[in-house]
Formats: C-alpha cells, structure tokens, sequence
C-alpha cells in the first residue's frame, strides 16, 4: 500500500518529532511516499530547493495520484497541507486527519467540517495515543 503524509513544511516544523512517530507507524502498513516531511534537519524546511517550487508541487501531486491512503498531521496550520487535502478530496482518496486539542488551536471548519465518516475522517488525539489511533485506522481498511 503507498501511504501518502502530509505535515506542515513551511507553515513551521515544530512538530517535526511527531511527524516522524506517524511515519515510523506508517511504515509498517506501506510505502511512505513523503518522509521527507519528518526531516529534522535545518536543510529541510523546504525553504531551499533544487527544482524550485513547480517541481515539489508536480512531484507531490503525483505521488498523492499513486497513493491509496492519505495521512495528515494537522495540529499545526499549513497551506501546503491544506491544499494537498483538497486535491486529496478531488481525487476521491481515503483520507485520515490527526489533530491534537493540546496544541491550544482550533482546527479549521474546512477540514473538520468535510469529515464524512467515511473516506475522510478527522480524529483528535494525545501524543501517547498516536501510534494507537494509527493502528485502529488501519485495521479497518
Ligand atoms: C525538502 C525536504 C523538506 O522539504 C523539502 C523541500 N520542500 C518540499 N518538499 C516536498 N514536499 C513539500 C515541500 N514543501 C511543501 N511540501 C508539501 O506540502 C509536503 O507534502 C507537505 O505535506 C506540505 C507542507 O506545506 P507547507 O505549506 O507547510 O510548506
């Protein structure tokens, strides 16, 4: 199965460390298309590239074409992230949102408001429970 994450870049990397709990998780379901996303490094805040930005975004939207799951960390508001979920949407994927009520945010009506209980799901969540929610979502697809 390709799984495909999403986690902010640009929108800020303060949950780096938990990007990369969710993706060490994925990878015992799948192929995770998007490690880079957990990269820790300052080289990787996706400010510098060599391709310039069309090559990420085509390179992105073509890799979430070949997935069959998306998984999106969305405690920490990100454009990028917020548009792959559109396109996510558009293409018909299934799509799981994790959000943690300990970040002291509100999650956006756009993307809590388009869980349908079904293809797109929205679930909140602690830090200790990651892994947890990971493998409930899974076990049922
Ligand atoms: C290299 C290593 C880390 O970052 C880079 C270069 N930048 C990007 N590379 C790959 N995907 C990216 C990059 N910048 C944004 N994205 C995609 O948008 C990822 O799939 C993320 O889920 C999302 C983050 O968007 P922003 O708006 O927070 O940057």
């Amino acid at each position: 199965m390709k799984v495909y994450f999403c986690g902010s870049i640009r929108g800020g990397r303060d949950d780096a460390a938990i990007y990369r709990r969710i993706v060490e998780k994925l990878k015992g379901y799948g192929t995770v298309l998007t490690e880079h996303v957990t990269c820790a490094e300052l080289t990787c805040t996706g400010e510098v590239s060599e391709g310039g930005d069309r090559q990420i975004h085509d390179r992105d939207v073509s890799w979430l074409q070949e997935a069959e799951v998306v998984v999106a960390e969305v405690s920490l508001p990100s454009l990028g992230v917020g548009y792959e979920l559109g396109r996510a949407v558009h293409m018909k994927k299934r799509v799981l949102c994790l959000f943690r009520p300990s970040s002291g945010r509100r999650l956006s009506a756009m993307i809590r408001g388009a869980d349908d209980g079904e293809r797109f799901l929205v679930r909140d969540y602690s830090e200790q429970e990651v892994e947890s929610v990971l493998e409930e979502f899974f076990s049922k697809i």
